[in-house]
């Protein structure tokens, strides 16, 4: 059952599909005092949600924000990164689930203040909360997505591998690793292009010396197997001829500061604008320009930026220049000196330039700081709608950076910029059912990790897990180790694990379509399926995947097995050396030895596998074997 309480919304987020009437009641569970909604969990009470926010799938002991920041040096304490995901699920005396749908800054102290207090506070009291009751975890997430509707569901070849890296140039970089895989016989279906394909970092536009002929090489990469992914970025470069900025400027729909004059700001591009995607007009316009990339062949993007992530604004980079000078030729305390050093430090994504752009929704003209968490969520929606338009065929490859729930009607999500360690391996295992709860099917890590140095141990662990995200997108950052499967030597090992998730794609799309249809979650804690079973409730590091799967990754460095919770009696399915195996094994914490490159994991029944194949096209969906049986 959905109650919903209403507290004087200023703005429709979009984020609820269904019609519910507001009850008159006080709020179920909850108090509300001076503007905080506080709960108080019993002792075993665990605490599930907030999409792809950090730490534990069990959320309890730590206190969140919901502000969509980029955020690349994220870590066990940071309290916001991309998405704003605003529904928890509580499983305790009580059970219940409860979404806040409120577009801007918004606390959950989970037990972080008052270790057994869950308090919720909202920037102001302008917002509706839905609290959804029923007799199974499941089921409650099953109605919490009811209400937000279905699922992003990509083609088949976004099951495909793909390889992307910020630093490919030129068409010749990305034809490199098709040939790189081709040689080594790893399936792969997409290469995505970062903002290097562009001219001068300008959405829409392609470098006419690195792509002399653009579209004739995307139709040369698709009939070799290969779908083109390209980046598109937020904001619009500031450069009077360039059509996009022009029309944009011309007709209103870029944000505007106080004065309503264009907001200028810095990201790639230099100074650029900001399209107001929560305009419908310019949301259609925005959407229309993929037109340029579509019409070149292009059947997929993913979308950047979108937090939106700001370097600076015309106004803050003076006033920082203003500051240092008051510094310069003075002897330095120490605290003077952090604080010249932090002048430009704190530069980026300020709550000064986020209080000082505005947007005209169809309820009026909003300061972005007030709408913030939208912004991705309606730049992806705008593509989304666009795409169904421009490519009404087959549905276009689509996922996003930043997003607010909704948006996952619209796309996917990658969990944006993480880092080459274990930690982070192990976090994008934990990160995956709490975007399921909020329909966040269609997603995955930068496998390899984005930043740092990627080792070759830490690629085929991570590839391990990997292998069962809808989303599998080996993806690194410029100046850091090569991390493609080929860049490593010997690349048997990554040929066999990587033709494992082509082998394993009827079972995954499969489970997939089906979670997407029935509003159920692909990856599941383990105690969502055994609701009576104590021991269930505290595995952290392990996933049920559609269900029949259960999934126990190795994330930590040499080691050469793990301690597995079994929670029935199951059969172990193991990958070795591209051979197939199983053996039955019984309910328990047992340890399995899993030596680099076997991959190990769990069916609950008969599991069909395809023929290994070089790419979706390819692969034969029809003649499956069945293992397990
Ligand atoms: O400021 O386009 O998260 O995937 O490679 C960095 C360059 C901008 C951030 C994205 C990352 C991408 C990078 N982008």
């Amino acid at each position: 059952m959905i109650q919903k309480f209403s507290y004087n919304p200023k703005i429709n987020t979009g984020a609820v599909v269904q019609k519910i009437d507001a009850s008159n009641a006080p709020i179920s569970f909850f108090t509300l005092s001076d503007g905080v909604f506080s709960y108080r969990m019993s002792d075993a009470a665990c605490v599930y949600g907030l999409g792809e926010a950090m730490r534990g799938m069990n959320k309890r002991g730590w206190i969140y924000e919901s502000w969509c920041t980029d955020q690349p040096n994220h870590n066990e304490d940071t309290r916001s990164l991309y998405g704003a995901h605003n529904f928890l699920l509580i499983d305790g005396d009580d059970r219940f689930g409860v979404f806040f749908d409120y577009p801007t800054r918004i606390t959950f102290d989970i037990g972080y203040t008052d270790p057994s207090l869950l308090t919720v506070k909202p920037a102001d009291l302008s917002l509706d909360v839905y609290i959804v009751t029923g007799d199974s975890l499941k089921g409650i997430v099953r109605e919490f997505r009811a209400l937000i509707g279905k699922s992003y569901i990509p083609p088949l070849w976004g099951f495909g591998y793909g390889q992307s890296r910020w630093g490919y140039v030129t068409e010749k970089d990305i034809a490199a690793v098709a040939d790189q895989h081709e040689a080594a016989g790893i399936p792969l279906d997409m290469i995505y292009l970062d903002i290097d394909y562009m001219d001068s970092f300008k959405d829409f536009t392609v470098n006419r010396e690195r792509y002399p002929d653009f579209k004739g090489f995307i139709e040369k990469m698709r009939a070799r197997g290969y779908h083109m992914i390209p980046i598109i970025d937020a904001a619009v470069k500031k450069e009077e001829g360039y059509p996009v900025y022009d029309e944009g400027h011309e007709k209103g729909y870029f944000c505007t500061n106080e004065n309503g004059d264009d907001f200028v700001v810095g990201v790639w591009p230099g100074m650029s604008c900001l399209p107001d995607f929560l305009n419908p007009a310019a949301s259609e316009w925005f959407g229309a320009q993929y037109r340029a990339l579509t019409d070149a062949g292009v059947d997929g993007f993913w979308n950047d930026m979108n937090e939106p992530a700001l370097f600076y604004s015309e106004g803050s980079l003076n006033a920082a220049f203003d500051k240092i000078k008051t510094h310069e030729g003075k002897t330095l305390s120490a605290l003077s000196f952090f604080d010249t050093r932090d002048v430009f430090n704190h530069l980026a994504n300020s709550k000064e330039d986020y209080d000082s752009f505005y947007h005209n929704a169809p309820e009026g003209r909003f300061c972005h700081a007030d709408v913030h968490n939208l912004y991705g969520y309606k730049m992806t929606e705008s593509a989304a709608n666009a795409l169904k338009e421009l490519r009404p065929d087959e549905p276009t490859l689509l996922f996003s950076r930043a997003s607010y729930i909704g948006a996952h009607r619209c796309g996917g999500i990658w969990t944006g910029d993480n880092h080459s360690r274990w930690c982070h391996l192990l976090q994008s295992i934990r990160q995956m059912p709490g975007l399921n709860m909020c329909g966040f099917l269609y997603s995955g890590s930068d496998i390899g990790g984005f930043g740092g140095d990627c080792t070759r141990d830490l690629l085929i662990r991570w590839l391990s897990f990997a292998i069962f995200t809808p989303l599998m997108r080996n993806h690194s950052a410029i100046f850091t180790r090569d991390q493609e499967a080929t860049a490593f030597g010997d690349t048997e090992v990554f040929r066999h694990i990587i033709t494992l998730r082509y082998c394993l794609i009827p079972y995954l799309y499969g489970a997939f379509v089906k979670a997407a249809e029935n509003n159920e979650m692909f990856f599941r804690p383990l105690c969502f399926d055994y609701e009576d079973d104590p021991a269930a409730r505290e595995i952290e590091d392990q996933l049920m995947v559609g269900d029949r799967l259960m999934i126990a990754p190795v994330y930590l460095q040499n080691t050469t097995g793990r301690n597995v919770y079994l929670p029935e009696d199951m059969t172990l399915v193991r990958m070795s050396g591209g051979e197939i195996t199983t053996e039955p094994v019984m309910k328990g914490r047992r340890y399995f030895e899993v030596p680099l490159g076997d991959v190990v994991f769990f069916t609950k029944g008969a599991l069909p596998l395809a023929e290994p194949a070089k790419n979706t096209a390819e692969l034969d969906m029809e003649h499956l074997t069945y293992i397990a049986d």
